[in-house]
């Protein structure tokens, strides 16, 4: 095993490159409570796949010789108010949709990738001899936060994610898996983050729809976030309404937690909101073009919906606002045009939104 010094060596490094948070933790601190299985066996990733592989569960079947993670960190915490505090600002005026906040800048893959890929090229110009390492971020076989947890960065919490006792939890995960067999940064504590929820519970009484079925659990089948951004098909009727002004992904569980009312923080520009994005017009929203999308959204986090997820999830919250327009007015007369467009759509999936939020606004006129 390499000495302690190599592995502050890799946690400097990382600093230097501008991660707020770096830890190193051995690939058998990997193995998970059996929280994985029960939580696929109940259903709970619903059509996300990509969950049930294998190699999520043994990280040995991603690199054999695995040994180690170096798992980064990156604030993605820009100044600007949480979306519970935005809905009553924006309130009275122009209808708008909500966008998570990790989405307002560039693309978090490529901006963690090139940090991890300049992280990797200063060890492999430091280690000699023959190693292996592959970097992840976000789409990986591996359970980030776990991983996360496992090297001191912070603690899984109630509402499942990894908050870091000063930083919060607005924060980006990346892993390298390594052949290299690193003293674990927890080494000296002899233990991981500690948990620090306590007795709170306001994620879980928060939740709009219901998705924290208990603490540390998700069902995510009922997350906004996975409603507006993964699910490539109809959102369940029951769930649009408490999806409120949701247009893509959803923070209220982060946004009322207590570790992130001092959260930090970040000047740094590709993490900046893009003009028109925090909290869109939605008339703006559901004017997008495909063509208008492509180009608008091309190192956007936003590109995953794509054009249509983005129509249907804007036509959700048009349907759930439609009590903000005062009828007969032109604008409540331009959103029923444009709505009445998108219901003639070829798509059937924008169709049928457009057409559901079209009944929210002819049936009160
Ligand atoms: C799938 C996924 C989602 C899904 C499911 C989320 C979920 N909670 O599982 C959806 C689409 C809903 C989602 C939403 C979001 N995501 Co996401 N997502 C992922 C992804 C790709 C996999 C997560 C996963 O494996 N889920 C399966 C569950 C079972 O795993 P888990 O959350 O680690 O669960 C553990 C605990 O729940 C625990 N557990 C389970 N049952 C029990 C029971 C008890 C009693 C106990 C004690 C523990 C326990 O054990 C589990 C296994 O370790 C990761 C990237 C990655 N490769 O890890 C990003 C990731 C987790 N997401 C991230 C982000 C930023 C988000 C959003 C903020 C985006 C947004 N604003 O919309 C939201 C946050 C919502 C939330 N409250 O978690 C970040 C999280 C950063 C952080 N600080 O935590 C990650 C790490 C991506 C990254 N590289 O930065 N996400
Ligand atoms: S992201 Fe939103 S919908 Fe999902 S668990 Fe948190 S509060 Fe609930
Ligand atoms: S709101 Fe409370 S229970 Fe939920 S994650 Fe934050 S501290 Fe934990």
């Amino acid at each position: 095993m390499y000495a302690a010094a190599e592995s502050e060596w890799i946690i400097a490094k990382a600093s230097e490159l501008g991660f707020d948070l770096c830890g190193i933790a051995a690939v058998e601190e990997l193995a998970d409570a059996g929280h994985l299985k029960e939580w696929l066996e109940r259903g709970y990733a619903g059509r996300m796949q990509y969950l049930h592989d294998p190699r999520r569960a043994d990280v040995t079947r991603v690199l054999p010789d695995a040994r180690s993670v170096i798992v980064c960190a990156l604030n993605y915490n820009t100044a600007n108010p949480v979306s519970t505090e935005a809905a009553a600002q924006t309130a009275g005026g122009e209808p708008r949709g909500w966008i998570s906040r990790y989405a307002w800048g560039d693309d978090y893959h490529v901006i963690l990738g090139n940090k991890l890929e300049q992280l990797l090229a200063a060890m492999r110009a430091h280690f000699s001899g023959p190693w292996q390492a592959r970097a992840y971020i976000d789409t990986g076989p591996i359970a980030e936060r776990l991983a996360a947890h496992q090297a001191g960065l912070g603690w899984q919490a109630k509402n499942t994610c990894l908050i870091n006792e000063k930083l919060g939890s607005w924060l980006f995960l990346g892993v390298i898996l390594t052949s290299l067999e690193l003293t674990p940064s927890n080494a000296a504590s002899a233990a991981p983050a500690t948990d620090l929820c306590g007795n709170c519970r306001l994620c879980l009484d928060a939740c709009p729809t219901g998705a924290l079925v208990e603490p540390y659990v998700m069902d995510a089948r009922r997350c906004i976030s996975y409603l507006t951004i993964e699910l490539r098909e109809s959102i369940p009727e029951e769930l649009r309404g408490p999806m409120g002004w949701q247009v893509f992904g959803c923070d209220i569980c982060q946004d009322v937690c207590p570790w992130n009312r001092k959260a930090p923080f970040t000047s740094s520009p590709p993490f900046q909101e893009r003009e028109k994005l925090l909290a869109p017009e939605l008339s703006w929203l559901l004017s997008l073009t495909e063509a208008e999308f492509s180009r608008i959204f091309s190192r956007s986090a936003l590109r995953r919906a794509k054009w249509r997820g983005l129509i249907r999830n804007a036509c959700t919250v048009a349907g759930n606002l439609a009590d903000n327009y005062a009828a007969s007015t032109p604008e409540w007369s331009q959103l029923c045009r444009r709505l009445s467009e998108l219901a003639a759509s070829a798509d059937p999936l924008v169709a049928e939104h457009a057409a559901w939020a079209l009944a929210r606004f002819t049936g009160r006129e």
